[in-house]
């Protein structure tokens, strides 16, 4: 299996979840600019849409879209999905509140938005992080236990440091402590962001 990647970037959520669910897994780099792999490949051959992540599969099949990776991920294992009849429909619900309300959010800051689109960006995503906080039930958002959410909410979490983005002090601790996870520093440490972290 192998997965698409671009250091940093929302794919590192794919990294974190496959790496927590001790899958065997290689990564990938992909240049977003030129859409080429660190092997020579063309990236739009294998993810037609030109974002990462995209997770081939041993089949030889090839998802993508975040929601669907993590999703598909959690379904691997029975340790990353919130338990109970409903625990991974509340958990694609936290998905799509992460991928629609939070990591699109962040557009006008890579995308080279005006300082005023940052600005209101910045107050939108203060707001969204503001009801992430209130969601989360315990060290991690469905509970005690780590699910492929927290993996995503990291990742937004790391972005919202970077651009000077308000986040509630719960999510703050919420982000070092999903740093300080063995594979989450393994996944980080393959990206090369234990640096800059
Ligand atoms: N809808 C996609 C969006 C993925 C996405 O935004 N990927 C970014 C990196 S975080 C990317 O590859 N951008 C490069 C591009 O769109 O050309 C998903 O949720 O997986």
């Amino acid at each position: 299996m192998k997965l698409y990647l671009a250091p940093g970037a929302c794919s590192l959520a794919d990294h974190i979840a496959l790496q927590e669910a001790g899958l065997t897994f290689v990564c990938e780099k992909v240049d977003l600019k030129t859409k080429q792999t660190e092997g020579g490949a063309d990236f739009l051959a294998i993810n037609p849409k030109g974002y990462v992540p995209a997770l081939a599969l041993d089949g030889g099949e090839v998802l993508t879209e975040n929601i669907a990776i993590l999703d598909w991920v959690s379904g691997q294992t029975n340790r990353l999905t919130p338990a109970g009849p409903l625990g991974r429909t509340h958990q694609l619900e936290r998905l799509a509140f992460i991928s629609t309300e939070i990591h699109k959010g962040f557009k006008p800051f890579f995308s080279g938005g005006s300082g005023e689109e940052k600005a209101k960006a910045a107050e939108m995503l203060a707001k969204r992080f503001g009801q992430a906080g209130e969601m989360m039930q315990g060290d991690y958002l469905s509970g005690p236990d780590f699910t492929v959410a927290d993996a995503y909410l990291f990742v937004m979490l790391l972005w919202a440091q970077k651009n000077g983005v308000t986040v509630p002090a719960k999510l703050a601790a919420f982000r070092e402590r999903v740093k300080a996870r063995p594979a989450v520093k393994t996944a980080m440490a393959d990206e090369g962001l234990l640096e800059s972290a």
